[in-house]
């Protein structure tokens, strides 16, 4: 026999999306659960995102999760283009005003989760065989199965699918339009204990491949590679590793500071949209409804992004008794999710090496040509990267 229990907001999923959803929920006095399926230490655990959106932080602050972001974030005033040999600075301060912050999204996970508990709201982590019904009702149920072993059903107003690309939540709305891409390659991640010898993330385009150069702590390094679609990662030895950061970034008298590997991974890449994100009392949020290639840093920013958009249209729903914010909800990020997913594209495709491909090799230097000399060019790369269209808390 379940244990039956009612609630506003039943949230599948703590991620960025799921976890800012409830915290900006509480703040309306919008009460929700958050299930989750992994345990707390996997969830603050697992290596992701890394650079948030001006918009992303202003976000995290009015929701209450700002303190230690503001402490250990590291603001940064653009980022460097390097290809041909050479390596330019774009700088969004200058271009739109703008700068970025590298703050992982581990951290981002572990401050949310702390405010949440800090509140007393209820959080559910290890549940199991959890499911969502009557999502076309004004009473969804949302059931789990908790760490314990003991069987719940929460009865809600509106169901939150927070559960990522693999979900439950997803295949519960009926006649998706799905847009999908997959690229012929895959970002080999690694996070290692050396400083990093850049003061602002380098994104290279090197014959052998690309190669991106980020960070977590003025001792802690984020670098990626690309590498084949369907490389195995065994195939990589540590020693390998560092030789080919040091050819995708090499430069004359510079050279990336090498130190011990601490997480190793590999990550597909892929644009997907699906829409609408909304089915009856079914509201989408996050990479549960679209995915971007990580070249953008786009992913984490557009998961908070859709939370700060839903939270205001289910206030407006179940406090106002108002539908028109969650009537245009799913337009209204869809708006802003192809506006990133275009990016993301864009960044991906003049980045990234395609073997044995002189036109693409010929088009890929002329863009990063064009977008590191002409001001309007790099104005538009500086408004995209910072956060173009940026949702507001309590917008
Ligand atoms: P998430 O996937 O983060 O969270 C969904 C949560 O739902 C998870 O905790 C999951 O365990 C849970 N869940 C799933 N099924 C469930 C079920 N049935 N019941 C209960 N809970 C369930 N973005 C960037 O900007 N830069 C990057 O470098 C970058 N690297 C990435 C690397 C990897 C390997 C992946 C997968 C993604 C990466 N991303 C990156 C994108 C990533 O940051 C996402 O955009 C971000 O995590 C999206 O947040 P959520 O939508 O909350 O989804
Ligand atoms: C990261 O720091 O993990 C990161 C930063 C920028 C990206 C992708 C990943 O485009």
């Amino acid at each position: 026999m379940a244990v039956s229990s009612r609630t506003r907001v039943g949230i599948v999923g703590a991620g960025p999306a799921g976890l800012m959803l409830a915290q900006l929920l509480s703040l309306r006095g919008i009460d929700s659960i958050v299930i989750e399926n992994r345990s707390r230490e996997y969830c603050e655990a697992r290596q992701r995102a890394g650079m948030l959106e001006a918009g992303t932080v202003a976000a995290l602050r009015a929701a209450g999760a700002g303190k230690r972001l503001d402490a250990e974030g590291l603001e940064h005033d653009g980022i460097y283009l390097q290809f041909s040999g050479e390596r330019h600075h774009v700088n969004f301060r200058e271009l739109v005003g703008r700068t970025v912050t590298v703050y992982a999204q581990t951290e981002i996970v572990k401050d949310l989760i702390a405010a949440r508990l800090a509140a007393a709201a209820p959080i559910e982590f290890s549940a199991s065989q959890v499911s969502v019904s009557g999502v076309t009702t004004d009473a969804p149920v949302l059931s789990y199965v908790d760490a314990a072993g003991v069987a719940h059903e929460v009865t809600c107003d509106v169901i939150a699918g927070c559960d990522g690309f693999h979900g439950i939540s997803r295949p519960l709305v009926p006649g998706l339009s799905v847009y999908e891409r997959s690229y012929p390659y895959a970002w080999l991640g690694i996070l290692a204990d050396a400083a990093p010898s850049t003061d602002e993330l380098i994104y290279s385009r090197h014959e052998s491949g690309f190669a991106l150069y980020s960070m977590r702590s003025p001792d802690v390094s984020r670098l990626y590679l690309q590498v084949p679609a369907e490389e195995d990662l065994q195939a990589w030895s540590d020693d390998r590793i560092w030789a080919e950061l040091q050819k995708r970034f090499g430069l004359p008298g510079w050279s990336v500071s090498e130190g011990r590997i601490t997480d190793k991974s590999i990550t597909p890449m892929r644009s997907f949209v699906a829409g609408p994100m909304r089915h009856g009392r079914l509201f989408l949020a996050g990479d549960a409804a679209h995915i971007v290639p990580p070249c953008g840093a786009k992913g984490l920013n557009l998961a908070v992004g859709d939370a700060i958009v839903l939270a205001s249209a289910l206030s407006a729903l179940l406090v106002e008794g108002s539908p028109a914010l969650a009537d245009d909800y799913s337009d209204a990020c869809l708006r802003r999710v192809w506006r990133a997913t275009h990016f993301s594209y864009f960044m991906t495709s003049m980045m990234h090496v395609l073997p044995g491909d002189p036109f693409d090799d010929a088009i890929q230097r002329a863009q990063l040509r064009y977008v590191t000399s002409s001001h309007p060019a790099a104005t538009s790369l500086a408004e995209n990267y910072s956060g173009y269209d940026s949702p507001v808390v309590g917008g």
